[in-house]
């Protein structure tokens, strides 16, 4: 009983007494030699005691009732911090805090140490891991199908004001929230050729026969729902060299290849790609993505045979969700699966697979389609190649009944790209073999449909459907910003935080003067703690009273990053020009990685930090304006950030940003934000109404117009005086020691290329930031706003998306799981 009951107790008395159990038994330690990480390490076994037998209880209500399952496949899940959100979702976080206060520990230091497994690069990553949250608070069988990189997204460190990479070595100090299960290893052919042959009754058939054989364990992660007995699993792949490699060479005697061979095996779970748009074409990366799906779709074989359901019952028992194209090989290796594997026929296992798969689209720019040089995927996937060729031959058969004489559409379509270098084109694979294609925001989803994707929507109109992105509140509220999260619970009880909706029933105390008090209180003593963290790791003392005006997202030239400092650079030369000119202060924070082969990207960071070094210390600022640019943004520091901000900055150039979640993280949290007509952008100001957002800038149509009569940005320079000022100022070397050469290629490319229009939106969005510092001044319709943008939010609750999900593409329903034992 006591026994049972220090894995599984949830009152304060008995957390405390398996944490030193654990501490004892599982650490190794007592508590005068104990570390921080010894203290972090027993927490985490405690709660994870509490998971497992959830955990265990759920995976047994879903054998038993051989539930209708989603598997998300994702070369990426930016999970974050696991500690702080299991305390919140199990509904133990305040009887945890308090009985580690009884032991003299404080929870924040121990949620500190934890190193987040940063297995994303930025939204795609981190939307999948807001859906696994969504679907295990909602009851669904689901599980996350993805790659357990030994690195993730590198640390960023800043030098010189230039950003530097290191590895992330998260699983260095062991990972307690994942449960090896060697067991059901599954084996991975790459390379080698195949070999044609007629089978005993007669039929043509092919075989692949590889040279490398690699093997992929899988690496289990319970993903617990928000009170709810539910925990799915997150299963990610390690790959490793077979035993049988081993004995072959020990045999053969060589010895040191095949330790060679090993590594190379090993390679293929290194390292995330950091890259979060163009796609390189790198063979490394290409066989990461065909090594996770293969093992997953190996795995749900297994499944299905272990419930004793037919192959042919595949996609009534799984819905499978593409995230963008990385796993878009899957159709072509369920199809190999099924009629290499498992003999059956081409037509068969065409309906199978196409009712399995459905595809998330994530991005507009044309640089970023993935695809493949057919030598490159020849020489990795041979057999995958041929079938790749015959769905094409079929699928362009059916484009040529559809539109018969168009000549020019079938070479558009084709999966393969023939006009030079001949690639396989995977956003057409994707298309081709999934029942459902979606775009992740309104604005993106019209937009693929008319431009991208213009012709697959003409031939599968039905296929395409609008699923607007959502965030989890438990992380992004609940666990980060707590004050607010209980001020809003002691107004409207805490059923908002399922149900994102009720969010609006806030608007009955939004003229209440109280309740506006205590709304600022708990910004105020956001930023004050943001302020502590800006002090102690940059060294600059900012004003907590000063507007904080914050962007925080990877560094891209579309998301326009230097638009800000556009900004920045003018009010500095107002005030050069007018020390006294009545200004409102502002602290201007930024936040985000650049892809480390991104040159230009890196440049914009230097020109951030450069500015900063000369606005923070001039005394004619007064301390008015300050530039800190934090180092390694990622889940965590995010979570710091969101509460702290007065403003948003959503300024990517009309028709580039595909969604944006950043937005409604900050949005849910107060923030205002000044944006484009972009992504998500769109439906944020629908919902919170015009008056209470920042609107600036030129339509996706005015774009596109511009762009099409011939673009001049520097006719926007010859014309405004500031924006000539600004550039000037940066051009002549006043923030880079008298180097005029250093900010050059922007410069440059700002005045003769402009690609995404900071020049002809510049006069628009200082005129936005105007009108924000004026109404900033007035502290009382500032915080109406502020209260009116939380209330709204509620449909961006990633609960709302997978509900979307759930209902018009899975066709899966919740289901209840009892605690048995
Ligand atoms: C591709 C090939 C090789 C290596 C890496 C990649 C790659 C990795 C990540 C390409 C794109 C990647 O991510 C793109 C991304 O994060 N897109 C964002 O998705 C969010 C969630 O839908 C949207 O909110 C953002 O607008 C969109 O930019």
């Amino acid at each position: 009983r006591c026994e049972l009951s220090n894995r599984t107790g949830m009152d304060s008395e008995t957390l405390k007494r398996a944490f030193l159990n654990n501490l004892f038994y599982v650490q190794g330690k007592f508590p005068a030699l104990a570390t921080t990480n010894d203290y972090y390490m027993a927490l985490a076994y405690t709660v994870r005691d509490r998971l497992l037998q959830r955990w265990i209880n759920t995976a047994a209500t879903y054998t038993e009732l051989g539930s209708r399952t989603v598997a998300y496949f994702s070369a990426e899940f930016l999970m974050g911090p696991h500690l702080g959100n299991n305390l919140i979702n199990l509904g133990i976080y305040d009887q945890v805090e308090q009985g580690m206060a009884e032991l003299g520990l404080s929870l924040d230091e121990l949620q500190e140490e934890e190193e987040e497994p940063g297995l994303g690069n930025g939204g795609l990553g981190r939307l999948a891991a807001c859906y696994l949250d969504s679907l295990a608070t909602l009851d669904i069988p689901s599980l996350g199908y993805g790659i357990r990189y030994e690195f993730g997204i590198f640390d960023q460190d800043i030098r010189d004001g230039w950003q530097v990479e290191r590895t992330d070595k998260w699983l260095s100090a062991g990972n307690p929230w994942e449960i090896a299960r060697p067991e059901w290893s599954v084996e991975i052919k790459l390379g080698g050729h195949t070999e044609h042959y007629t089978d005993d009754h007669g039929n043509y058939r092919s075989r692949w026969v590889p040279d490398q054989v690699v093997k992929g364990i899988p690496y289990d992660t319970p993903i617990l729902g928000y009170q709810t007995n539910t925990a799915n699993t997150l299963r990610l792949w390690t790959a490793e060299a077979p035993e049988s490699f081993d004995f072959r060479s020990f045999n053969s005697g060589d010895y040191l290849g095949a330790v060679y061979e090993k590594m190379i095996s090993e390679n293929i779970s290194k390292v995330l790609y950091p890259n979060d748009d163009s796609s390189q074409g790198k063979q490394l990366r290409l066989t990461q993505q065909f090594f996770f799906v293969s093992c997953s779709l190996q795995d749900m074989i297994r499944i299905l045979h272990g419930q004793n359901l037919p192959l042919e019952n595949f996609h009534k028992k799984f819905a499978v969700q593409l995230n963008d194209t990385h796993p878009a090989i899957s159709v072509v290796e369920l199809m190999r699966l099924l009629i290499d594997h498992h003999q059956m026929d081409w037509e068969q296992a065409w309906t199978i697979t196409h009712q399995t798969f459905a595809y998330t689209n994530h991005t507009l720019l044309p640089e970023a389609l993935e695809r493949w040089p057919i030598e490159l995927f020849g020489s990795l996937l041979p057999r995958h190649l041929e079938l790749i060729y015959e769905i094409n031959q079929r699928f362009l058969d059916e484009v040529r009944i559809k539109f018969p004489d168009d000549e020019e559409r079938m070479i558009r379509m084709s999966l393969i790209d023939e006009s030079g270098e001949r690639y396989v084109r995977m956003a057409h694979l994707a298309c081709v073999g999934s029942h459902a294609i979606n775009g992740v925001a309104a604005l993106h989803t019209e937009l693929l449909q008319k431009d991208v994707l213009r012709d697959f929507y003409e031939m599968y109109p039905h296929k395409f459907t609008n699923k607007t992105n959502g965030v989890t509140p438990r992380r992004f509220m609940v666990l980060s910003n707590s004050q607010l999260s209980k001020l809003i619970t002691s107004k409207i009880g805490d059923s908002w935080i399922k149900n994102l909706k009720e969010l609006q029933q806030l608007e009955q105390f939004v003229d209440d003067a109280g309740f506006q008090v205590e709304w600022r209180r708990i910004k105020q003593h956001s930023k004050t703690e943001l302020a502590t963290y800006i002090q102690n790791n940059n060294n600059i003392t900012v004003d907590p009273d000063s507007l904080f005006d914050i962007q925080a997202k990877r560094f891209h030239e579309y998301k326009r990053q230097h638009l800000s400092l556009l900004h920045i650079v003018t009010l500095y030369n107002r005030i050069k020009a007018n020390p006294d000119i009545e200004i409102t202060p502002r602290t201007f924070i930024f936040g985000g990685k650049a892809a480390p082969g991104y040159f230009m990207a890196k440049l914009i960071i230097k020109l951030i930090n450069s500015v900063g070094n000369v606005v923070n210390r001039d005394p004619d600022v007064r301390g008015r304006l300050k530039v800190v640019f934090l180092k390694d943004y990622n889940v965590k520091l995010a979570q710091r950030i969101y509460p702290a901000a007065d403003l948003s900055e959503q300024i990517s150039t009309a028709g580039k940003e595909a969604s944006g979640t950043g937005n409604m993280k900050f949005a849910l949290n107060g923030a205002l934000t000044i944006g484009t007509l972009d992504g998500a952008n769109v439906e944020i100001r629908e919902e919170v109404g015009e008056e209470n957002f920042f609107l600036f800038g030129l339509t996706t149509e005015e774009v596109y117009h511009k762009r099409a009569h011939g673009y001049r940005s520097r006719d926007y320079y010859h014309t405004n005086a500031e924006l000539k000022l600004a550039i000037d100022r940066i051009a002549s070397g006043f923030f880079s020691q008298g180097d005029a050469e250093l900010f050059r290629p922007l410069v440059d490319d700002l005045l003769n290329q402009d690609q995404y229009f900071l020049f002809a939106d510049y006069a628009s969005y200082i005129a936005c930031q105007d009108q924000v510092a004026a109404v900033y001044k007035d502290q009382t319709k500032w915080t109406r706003m502020s209260i009116l943008n939380a209330a709204r939010m509620g449909k961006f609750s990633s609960d709302r998306s997978i509900e979307d999900y759930c209902r018009d593409i899975w066709k899966v329903e919740p289901v209840n799981v009892e605690l048995r034992q």
